[in-house]
């Protein structure tokens, strides 16, 4: 298999002819030819979504048509479900049933933003009361132009639909550059775009690097917007970057989301809630439940279910039934979570279970699932997002305590709280400094429902029409209706 880059409706090879390899996680060997574009490339691209934009009429048409382009992606994502979700397991190394629940519900966010598109036609052009009945105004919402989509290699194609799916709905033309090391479901939307007969220039990727094909985007003074989702690092960078000419920006960041489990919650079920927030995806999910917090009267007895049914986790190759576990996406992020759990060691944790490369594997990105517990607060096990299943768990006492210690971080995408007790999860779920508040579950994600982070987890919010927001601009249209003159100067 070999790519090629997808701009103005056509496939293209980068100008200066750049390739890589991409490597399957799950056996280190190169399986696939991915085209690397750079800065020309970006240029051409960004170019060809100005022209559709500008001149082709793409914002002009109604949400109706567009919906149209947006339920035909949706079904032929739905037509090669299993041919993508394999591709996903291939270039990612997550378990197939996983990219299969990834790619279900990418095409679920194509038809969910078909319907907020038609939507749009009737809420739009909405009279507004002012104070002054000589006039009337109506507020129109209208695309925003020209999107650069920087997308993270831990949900390819979802990334990849939750900034394509709201954007094209709400007329705006896209750039997306989607991760080196996890192109492919890219490339493979760009294939079923072009199926669905999508106007040319209207949905452009470029694959290629961060460095060149990304900053090129980003700094490229075509592009009105910037959406983005990995580290905060870039995220900083795209920032400062977009301030430069007031480009708009959403961010969704990383995290160190804890779970809160009072002494009346079902121990097995936060057991569960716990493993899944934190081995789904091998624990590089930006809500990944990374610290957990558990009072002190069953804090014995929860570790030990944990530690217990962790170890009985079965990792392999995505591709194999009956693993939960797969490789990570890299060998530089299997480096990134070895060198975090020795640093934990360093600083005086306990490594319960885990901790290193499975003895069974000598190829592939294997890291076992691992719990650390005995942290210090100011340690950087507990305070960093490692990005891999890797879950710090520590004790608490009182409420007041474990609000506190929940909160006090840089970051605040997600939180969980386990307890029977109503007032007790109504309490805890509002003093929670989190863009998503889980109780008695972690990690449920639905397309309907705002998706963003308080402090350094971003800025915005994706899905639900909070997600279609980030691509419309607001314009007020204000007409003077009255028959008398306005007769300030003139008389
Ligand atoms: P990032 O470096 O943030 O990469 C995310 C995306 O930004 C990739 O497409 C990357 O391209 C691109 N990028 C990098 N530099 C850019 C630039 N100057 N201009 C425009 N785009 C640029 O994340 P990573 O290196 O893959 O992962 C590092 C850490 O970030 C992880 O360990 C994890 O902690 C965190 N992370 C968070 C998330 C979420 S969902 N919040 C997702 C992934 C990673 P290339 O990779 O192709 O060069």
């Amino acid at each position: 298999m070999r790519t090629q880059l997808y701009i103005d409706g056509k496939w293209a090879e980068p100008v200066d002819g750049g390739s890589i390899e991409v490597i399957n996680p799950a056996t280190e060997e190169a399986f696939a030819t991915l085209a690397i574009g750079n800065e020309k490339d970006a240029d051409l691209a960004v170019k060809a979504a100005r022209r559709a934009f500008d001149k082709d009429g793409w914002p002009q048409t109604t949400g109706k048509q567009r919906a149209v382009y947006l339920r035909r992606i949706a079904t032929l994502i739905r037509e090669r479900l299993e041919d993508i979700a394999k591709l996903e397991v291939l270039d990612n190394g997550k378990p197939l049933p996983e990219a299969r629940w990834d790619i279900g519900d990418a095409a679920g966010c194509f038809d969910y933003y078909a319907d907020l598109a038609e939507q749009l036609d009737d809420s739009n052009n909405q009279e507004l009361a002012v104070s002054d009945d000589r006039f009337r105004c109506k507020v129109r919402r209208e695309p925003l132009g020209v999107v650069g989509a920087i997308i993270p290699w831990n949900y390819p194609l979802l990334m990849s639909a939750w900034k394509v799916a709201p954007a094209l709905a709400a007329g705006c033309t896209v750039v997306l550059k989607p991760a080196e090391i996890t192109s492919l479901t890219a490339v493979e939307l760009a294939a079923i775009a072009q199926q669905a007969e999508l106007p040319a220039g209207v949905l452009n990727i470029v694959t290629g690097s961060g460095s060149r094909a990304g900053q090129a985007i980003i700094t490229h003074p075509q592009v009105d917007k910037l959406a983005f989702t990995g580290s905060g690092r870039i995220g900083s960078h795209i920032m400062a970057e977009a301030a430069k000419d007031i480009k708009r920006v959403s961010l969704e960041l990383g995290g160190k989301s804890p779970m809160v489990i009072f002494e009346d919650a079902d121990i097995e079920a936060a057991v569960e809630w716990i493993m899944f927030g934190i081995f789904w995806n091998q624990g590089q999910v930006c809500s990944a439940t990374s610290r957990v917090l558990v009072q002190r009267p069953i804090y014995d007895k929860l570790l030990e279910r944990l530690a217990a049914e962790t170890r009985k986790i079965t990792i392999g190759n995505g591709m194999d039934e009956g693993v939960l576990l797969g490789p990570l996406v890299s060998r530089a992020q299997h480096e990134t979570v070895q060198a975090a759990v020795e640093r934990a060691r360093e600083e005086g944790a306990t490594v319960l279970v885990g901790g290193g490369r499975p003895a069974s594997f000598d190829k592939g990105y294997y890291f076992e699932p691992t719990v650390i517990t005995d942290m210090s607060l100011d340690s950087t096990v507990w305070n960093e997002e490692i990005f891999g299943p890797v879950v710090c768990v520590r004790p608490f006492d009182t409420e007041e305590e474990a609000v506190e210690v929940a909160n006090d971080s840089r970051f605040g995408l997600a939180a969980a709280v386990m307890t029977k007790d109503q007032p007790r999860a109504d309490r805890v779920s509002n003093a929670l400094r989190a863009g998503i508040v889980w109780v008695n579950c972690s990690q449920p994600t639905f397309t309907e429902a705002p998706w963003g982070g308080y402090k350094q987890s971003g800025l915005g919010r994706e899905l639900g029409k909070w997600g279609l927001e980030n691509y419309l601009e607001i314009k007020q249209v204000t007409s003077f209706v009255s028959s008398d003159p306005w007769g300030w100067y003139i008389k």
